[in-house]
């Protein structure tokens, strides 16, 4: 009885030590700004932007999103090929240790692929983030209209 009430002592220390040696890499992530864009309810897909900010000594990868609110789940980055804006699906995104990595418009994107409804200004989507080490982030961000934006941006060109 003692011997192994001992043994299951021992194997919760262990587990419980890797996590007191260092903060995993969630931990270290602050998310902000983050909005979907939302797109006319005909639309194949829309993205999810935001800041991904690391408070961490080293370098730290998000590797993977997911969200019940689409089929489909994607990191993404837009390439310029020949002139031609092009969207690619990258295997991760990387935020510098004490910095910052934006998700923007026309560059890194967590591209949502087949909503599962429309997605319009006011719904929030819950989206889980995966980094490096297996640890996660959920965050829920808003669905916003950019028409503003986007027009704000065509005058700038
Ligand atoms: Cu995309």
């Amino acid at each position: 009885m003692i011997q192994n009430s001992l043994k299951a002592l021992s194997l919760s220390a262990i587990a419980w030590m890797p996590m007191m040696a260092q903060a995993n890499s969630a931990d270290q992530i602050e998310v902000k700004h983050a909005y979907v864009r939302e797109v006319p309810p005909t639309a194949m897909a829309t993205a999810a932007f935001m800041t991904l900010k690391n408070n961490g000594d080293h370098a730290i990868l998000l590797t993977k999103a997911d969200s019940r609110a689409a089929k489909i789940v994607q990191l993404h980055t837009h390439i310029h090929d020949n002139g031609v804006m092009k969207m690619r699906q990258v295997p991760n995104i990387r935020i510098p240790a004490h910095g910052e990595t934006k998700l923007q418009p026309g560059g890194y994107h967590i591209m949502l692929i087949q909503p599962v409804k429309p997605l319009k200004q006011g719904n929030q989507v819950k989206i889980t983030l995966t980094f490096d080490d297996g640890s996660h982030k959920t965050i829920t961000a808003p669905v916003k209209s950019v028409m503003g934006m986007s027009m704000h941006h065509m005058m700038q060109h």
